[in-house]
């Protein structure tokens, strides 16, 4: 029998409005991963549409907890970071994983700081461009558009200029940031009116995947936390990258939908905890064929 695999998520603790370790934690462990967590920050809510939130940093916490894994000899089979809290966490991370991984440890690094065209509130170019630091260790990185025009130092893409050639395009720069890096999938790819996509390249067959869904109008939060932990669950599972992205853009659009009907405040997050059956489904007809 294959051995639980142990996923480290290092991503702050929102209490409420479910993003990063909230969706996390379910997701993974549902998809039959150990999820370890490494909190870099504790915030009463995620920081998108919210005022008067607060903010505790755990730097100084991180760097003991970190000692005692280290001291525990943990078998970390993959390490997931999401949202730092600022330049120094983001080198300590870098520290951290040297410090932690073996040598199958597989690294994913979502570079959350930016949708839609902007940095979120806490964050400015500086911290954008030391995220590349962090980007260059990865094997896998999952940006959204905003993310990977930053990473590459680049103007954010004009709306007329979207177009899968364009696309490729970015994402093969950004697969050649290092020689770590293994995929790329960029997410929030428009290219059909009505759709949007992911767009992934990997490097090692030069191949790449577009998978789309249909798109619900308005601003979602914490839809990309929930994009980035369902794919690499759908990864450490021997998923294909075409498949990964596909399961998990549809469980996203589908945790949308649920949102809509519900008619529920879109700050709060979107309802996922009613469609990971239909997720998981998936994944073990896949698994089981
Ligand atoms: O979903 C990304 C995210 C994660 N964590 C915090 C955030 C955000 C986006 O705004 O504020 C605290």
């Amino acid at each position: 029998m294959e051995k639980l695999k142990r996923i480290l998520a290092i991503h702050d603790v929102s209490c409420v409005g479910k993003c990063s370790i909230t969706e996390a934690l379910p997701v993974i462990s549902a998809c039959g991963i150990e999820c370890s967590i490494l909190p870099t920050s504790l915030l009463s809510t995620h920081t998108g549409g919210f005022t008067n939130y607060t903010f505790l940093d755990l730097s100084d916490e991180m760097n003991k907890i970190v000692n005692h894994f280290k001291s525990l000899n943990l078998d970390i089979d993959g390490f997931y970071t999401g949202y730092l809290g600022n330049i120094k966490q983001i080198e300590d991370v870098i520290n951290y994983i040297d410090l932690l991984k073996n040598k199958n440890s597989i690294i994913f690094v979502d570079p959350v700081m930016a949708d839609d065209g902007k940095l979120y509130k806490a964050f400015d170019l500086n911290y954008a461009h030391k995220m590349v630091d962090l980007v260059k260790k990865a094997n896998v990185i999952i940006p959204n558009l905003t993310e990977a025009c930053l990473l590459l130092d680049i103007p954010y893409l004009d709306k007329k200029d979207w177009n899968l050639d364009n696309f490729k395009n970015i994402v093969f720069k950004l697969s050649n940031l290092s020689n770590n890096i293994n995929n790329v999938i960029l997410s929030g790819v428009e290219i059909k009116k009505g759709k949007i996509g992911v767009l992934g390249y990997n490097k090692l067959n030069n191949e790449f995947s577009y998978v789309e869904t249909d798109k619900i109008d308005g601003y979602f939060h914490g839809t990309g936390d929930l994009l980035s932990s369902s794919i690499i669950s759908c990864l450490m599972n021997g998923l294909s990258l075409d498949k990964s992205c596909q399961y998990s853009i549809d469980f996203v659009f589908n945790s949308i939908l649920k949102t809509v009907e519900e008619n529920r405040d879109y700050k709060y997050g979107v309802s996922f905890e009613k469609e990971i059956f239909n997720f998981l489904k998936n994944i073990r007809g896949v698994i089981n064929e």
